[in-house]
């Protein structure tokens, strides 16, 4: 029987490939290449312009951790924006707090949750959440035209800065949603990698546009097996409360929330970041 083998460019030098056992769907939106296929290793997954985005196997660490350190620190988050994340995966998390009373996700394109529902009902299975809206709109333009102090958390769950996530690492952008957040707003972002150049690149370019804008400027970590170098960064921007000193983690525990990767010590721990990833940020 012929190997089938899905392979992408982690840098100009290095691939990644995955054996798949079918490639479901392809196709091409006005906005991007959208592929479905399902594989041993890593159970279904999906990729836009060749990258990878979400398979069955690592996505509880992406949506763990994008969203459980913003509510561990705010227990009284009750209006919530994410942009991005049409797969479904963070309002699955967020949508586990009763505490939430609105979740709008934003997100450009309508096919990639269509066929994540068809194809990925465990990160799709929550959309239908009453307190769930969708809007199939440009993040960028949203958030331009949205009303001041509204959202308590904003989570950027993005692609990648090239195609139709660029402009959600701009500086119009993250003022937009300083602006857009309530007094003691939170804003979790896409903060790519520190490890290959050319994503650490795109990482110091928007630590250094947060910088500017929020009070409270941090970048916590994670593994990520299939996201390039598995080393991945999520940037945590407020304008009141720091994830470390006001974080409530006991109430966290309380709620008894059960996860897989996310937990209290992993709260604390990935603020701690290697030597070289704290100097690039420092001169960011
Ligand atoms: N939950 C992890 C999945 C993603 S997918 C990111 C989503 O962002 C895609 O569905 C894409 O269509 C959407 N998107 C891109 N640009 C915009 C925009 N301007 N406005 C709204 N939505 C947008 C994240 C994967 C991270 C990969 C890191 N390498």
């Amino acid at each position: 029987m012929l190997d089938l083998w899905y392979t992408e460019n982690h840098t100009d030098h290095v691939k990644f490939s995955i054996k798949t056992k079918s490639h479901l769907h392809t196709e091409t939106s006005p906005f991007q290449q959208i592929d479905f296929f399902e594989s041993e290793e890593f159970g279904t997954f999906f990729t836009l312009d060749g990258l990878m985005m979400v398979n069955e196997k690592d996505e509880f660490v992406y949506h763990d951790m994008i969203t459980h350190v913003a509510m561990a620190t705010n227990p009284n988050i009750k209006k919530v924006l994410v942009i991005g994340g049409g797969d479904g995966g963070t309002v699955r998390e967020l949508a586990r707090y009763e505490s939430i009373e609105q979740i709008d996700m934003v997100e450009i394109d309508e096919r990639v949750v269509r066929l994540s529902q068809e194809y990925l009902p465990i990160t799709a299975g929550k959309l239908e959440d009453p307190r769930v809206t969708l809007l199939f709109e440009d993040g960028l333009a949203y958030v331009k035209n949205k009303e001041d102090g509204y959202y308590d958390l904003i989570l950027v769950d993005s692609t990648d800065p090239i195609g139709p996530g660029e402009g959600l690492f701009s500086h119009d952008f993250y003022n937009n949603c300083f602006r857009v957040l309530t007094d003691d707003g939170i804003l979790i972002n896409q903060h790519e990698s520190p490890y290959y150049p050319s994503y650490a690149h795109e990482m110091k370019r928007a630590h250094s546009k947060i910088k500017g804008l929020f009070p409270i400027t941090r970048v916590y970590q994670f593994h990520m097996p299939t996201y390039p170098s598995g080393h991945w960064l999520f940037g945590f921007a407020s304008k009141k409360y720091d994830p470390l000193k006001d974080a409530d983690l006991d109430a966290w525990n309380k709620l008894g929330l059960k996860t897989k990767y996310y937990n209290t010590d992993i709260h604390t721990g990935a603020f701690a970041l290697p030597t070289f990833v704290k100097e690039m940020l420092e001169d960011a």
